[in-house]
């Protein structure tokens, strides 16, 4: 097992690079998308409005092959590898997701960026096949010590509120019309979409290199905003799995969305998907609660044993990289860096220690791995 860090925005640099070497992480997933373009994030930021931000992708090219290829060469000057890169664009695949007229035109320009990845070194792709995206989120500062943290209490917001016209996954990729009606799209529509999605492209990324993962829900609410949520129960990431029987259609295993999730047994499902050689890469994450309410926690103080979760991925065998995933907000001038510095130096002693942690606990009173619904 490797130990990596996320990197995003204005970190995908020299800079960012440096400090991810520094804390000793081998490998790294980056984000090309700008969540933040052209949004105002101030009040979220102040605590007066549901989270994240709404940003703006009207128009991103697609990522190039040149551009995939000097983000890995860069990496390498510093003794990093590539572990994935996480989340299209919105924009580049709106209609596969809201299956509009432009959805064969844009699974085509799917296919040309796996492609473009694998050529660049790129292993692993993560993807969150969703609608509402990430949402639901109140900044609030009820981590250890009064740090700010990520909180979801669906009796705070509300969960139906419409999803503005021209946007997906709470960007904006076209303009609103003010005729438009509210989206709405039922649990059928979703797996359908995703069927045609991953028979089109998962034997294109096999053929490149590169394996699709899947990130569960967040939150693993039932529907969010009028629309379903795909993987909101650990079972059905094994539905997600069958559709197409290839070592390119995986996971990105969040053990924070799949711990918030009222089914199932956080331990059982770790055990289960890693039995299977289903993990392309892990979220490392903690949280305390489950849907309806729950709260984001340092990786130590929530309601998982993480080095349970380590002695599991151990005994399975597993092989890849695990990444922090949101981190609390650690009062001082660089909340990102220390917050993330903490989980990699807590994982790094883990996996350091990995063949000292003793027996799995969790194997004796494993539940079966049902639907909840
Ligand atoms: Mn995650």
């Amino acid at each position: 097992m490797k130990v990596g860090l996320t990197l995003s925005g204005d970190l995908i640099s020299e800079d960012g690079a440096r400090f991810a070497a520094q804390i000793g992480a081998t490998d790294v997933v980056v984000h090309l998308t700008d969540y933040a373009r052209g949004a105002d994030v101030s009040p979220y930021l102040t605590g007066g409005r549901v989270g994240p931000i709404g940003g703006d992708c009207t128009g991103v090219p697609l990522w190039s092959y040149e551009r995939m290829a000097d983000l890995v060469g860069m990496l390498r000057r510093h003794g990093l590898r590539p572990a994935a890169l996480e989340n299209f664009s919105p924009n580049f695949w709106h209609d596969v997701l809201l299956d509009g007229p432009e959805k064969r035109a844009q699974i085509e320009g799917l296919k040309r960026l796996v492609r473009d990845a694998g050529r660049a070194g790129i292993p692993v792709i993560g993807y969150n096949f969703s609608i509402a995206g990430v949402w639901g989120w109140l900044r609030r500062p009820t981590a250890r010590g009064g740090a700010f943290t990520t909180v979801f209490d669906i009796d705070a917001i509300d969960p139906s509120e419409p999803i503005p016209d021209g946007m997906v996954w709470n960007m904006r990729y076209r303009g609103g019309r003010a005729s438009a009606p509210p989206l709405r799209v039922s649990d059928a529509e979703l797996w359908d979409r995703l069927t045609f999605f991953l028979q089109e492209l998962v034997p294109v990324a096999a053929e490149a290199g590169v394996t699709l993962a899947a990130h569960p829900d967040d939150p693993p609410a039932k529907t969010l905003r009028g629309t379903a949520r795909l993987v909101n129960d650990p079972a059905k990431y094994d539905r997600l799995l069958a559709i197409v029987d290839s070592p390119a259609n995986a996971l990105e295993f969040c053990v924070g969305s799949l711990a918030e999730m009222p089914g199932g047994d956080i331990y059982a499902t770790t055990r289960h998907f890693a039995g299977l050689g289903k993990i392309a890469y892990v979220h490392f994450r903690n949280v305390r609660g489950k849907v309806p309410r729950y709260e984001e926690t340092f990786v130590d103080d929530g309601d998982v044993d993480m080095t349970e979760i380590v002695r599991i991925l151990r005994d399975a065998g597993y092989d890849g990289v695990l990444v922090p995933d949101h981190v609390p907000e650690l009062a001082c001038p660089a909340p990102w860096h220390t917050g993330h510095a903490y989980t990699v130096g807590f994982m790094r002693a883990l996996l350091d220690n990995r063949d000292a942690l003793g027996p799995s606990w969790s194997a004796a009173k494993e539940p079966q791995l049902t639907a909840a619904e």
